[in-house]
């Protein structure tokens, strides 16, 4: 599928400059981005709409809770890096996030 194309260096920093928040880690390969919310009922609410995302965009996150901090990262496991559907989820995260911002 064309989205899930590895994107390059170049083409990954490009992306990031739109993408606030978001950093590379390991060695490129993945982007991560830490959510904070008021409490966990907040924190859990983000990740169930982000969790219909996914399943919507067939791109899942990895990420951890603990009471009301989301950790995420993002990658392609199929392509071994990042690709267009990354971003696509992070920005679908960022806009599930504007909505608990007070
Ligand atoms: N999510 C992520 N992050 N990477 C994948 O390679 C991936 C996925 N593959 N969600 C999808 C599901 C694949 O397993 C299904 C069969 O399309």
């Amino acid at each position: 599928m064309v989205n899930r194309v590895k994107l390059n260096e170049s083409e990954v920093q490009e992306k990031l400059k739109s993408h606030s928040g978001w950093h590379l880690e390991e060695g490129g390969k993945v982007i991560s981005k830490t959510f904070g919310f008021e409490n966990f009922r907040e924190a859990f609410a983000f990740m169930t709409q982000c969790a219909l995302v996914a399943e919507k965009l067939d791109h899942h996150p990895d990420w951890k809770n603990s009471y009301a901090t989301v950790d995420v990262s993002l990658s392609t496991h199929s392509s071994g890096g990042l690709t267009e559907l990354d971003f696509q989820l992070a920005l679908e995260m960022d806009r599930a996030e504007a909505h608990y911002r007070i």
